[in-house]
């Protein structure tokens, strides 16, 4: 009896030694809900993140990504996370302001003025600090991906002043912010889910949306839009969230590759967002899109319209995060 306890405890070290990895890793599915479509650049960081999985895993995992909301817009799938029946989605923090209020920080205007500057502060710790309040809701953050800064497209005419603004038919994310800074710019602005979106515009419900040139090129937006303003009026990230109560069916190992793999998507991905950003562009100009730049001037003018909306949000958000944010970004631009 005594041997062939022995011996099987020699056999279960042994096979622990020769296979430290695999041990802790079990067969899994994961499927990823995303709103954009597949040749977004998203569509890039799932790739990167896909194959660095399969290296780490020896293939055990299989990822499928559904795009173009086929699995719910970003509130709903963020919601089946939170309920444990969908592994992950890439979404826009703008939604998810339903479910913490805080993540409103990221829809504040003119927030962010460089890429630079979104990625110091997403990856530093004001990042981690937003991050860790995803738990309390069901929700781990993996990693902050680029959506990128926001332009107005429309059918109207080309926006060039503040007064353009005025009674635009907008689509705009689903919160409070936005729908405030909308409003304010003298729109009528209408919260909708991305998919709506396209076909909104094509039957002239809405005259307007906003998005990056890298989305409006993707969704095809420039087919059912004239004018694309460039007013980067803000630059809302992405999170790549997974269900919590599936993360923590995971082993640490297997956390940690999640935790890791989607970095390494991000560097994949941020790159072919900023590489795509100048082709999308020029393909919506190709598409006949007149494309026009705010004069400094005129961009003062519309700052100053929307400045008061962080006032406003500042019971929703919190003060303290927006003075956190303000801090850091103080920090980040050397002041
Ligand atoms: C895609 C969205 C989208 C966002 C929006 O699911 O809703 O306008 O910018 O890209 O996250």
């Amino acid at each position: 009896m005594k041997t062939i306890i022995t011996t099987s405890l020699a056999v279960a070290l042994a096979m622990s030694v020769a296979l430290p990895a695999s041990a802790q890793i079990s067969d899994r599915t994961i499927r990823i809900a995303n709103g954009v479509a597949e040749d977004h650049p998203v569509g890039d960081g799932v790739d990167a993140m896909t194959q660095c999985i399969n290296e780490a895993t020896g293939g055990a995992w299989t990822i499928n990504a559904f795009w173009s909301s086929s699995l719910g817009d970003d509130l709903q799938s963020a919601q089946s996370l939170r309920s444990g029946t969908l592994e992950m989605v890439i979404s826009s923090t703008s939604p998810l302001v339903a479910i913490e209020p805080a993540l409103g920080v990221f829809d504040l205007p003119f927030l962010l003025s460089s890429a630079q500057e979104a990625d110091a502060l997403l990856d530093g710790e004001f990042g981690t600090y937003m991050a860790d309040m995803m738990p309390q809701h069901n929700l781990v953050n993996l990693a902050y991906w680029e959506n990128g800064f926001r332009n107005l497209s429309n059918s109207v005419r080309p926006v060039e002043s503040l007064e353009d603004f005025d009674g635009m038919r907008v689509r705009v994310m689903q919160n409070n912010i936005f729908l405030d800074t909308f409003q304010t710019l003298g729109t009528n602005a209408t919260p909708m889910a991305f998919g709506e979106v396209f076909t909104a515009l094509e039957t002239g419900a809405i005259d307007a949306q906003e998005n990056p040139y890298v989305t409006i090129d993707t969704s095809r937006f420039y087919e059912v839009q004239d004018y694309v303003s460039n007013t980067r009026h803000a630059y809302t990230p992405f999170m790549v969230l997974i269900s919590k109560p599936i993360f923590d069916t995971y082993s640490q190992e297997e956390q940690q590759i999640l935790f890791d793999c989607a970095i390494v998507g991000r560097d994949a991905q941020r790159e072919a967002s900023r590489a795509l950003s100048d082709e999308s562009l020029q393909r919506i100009i190709d598409a006949g899109v007149e494309v026009n730049d705010i004069s400094d001037e005129a961009m003062a003018e519309i700052r100053e319209a929307v400045a008061g909306v962080y006032e406003r949000s500042a019971e929703s958000i919190g003060a303290d995060v927006i003075e956190r944010v303000n801090t850091e970004l103080a920090a980040i631009r050397g002041q």
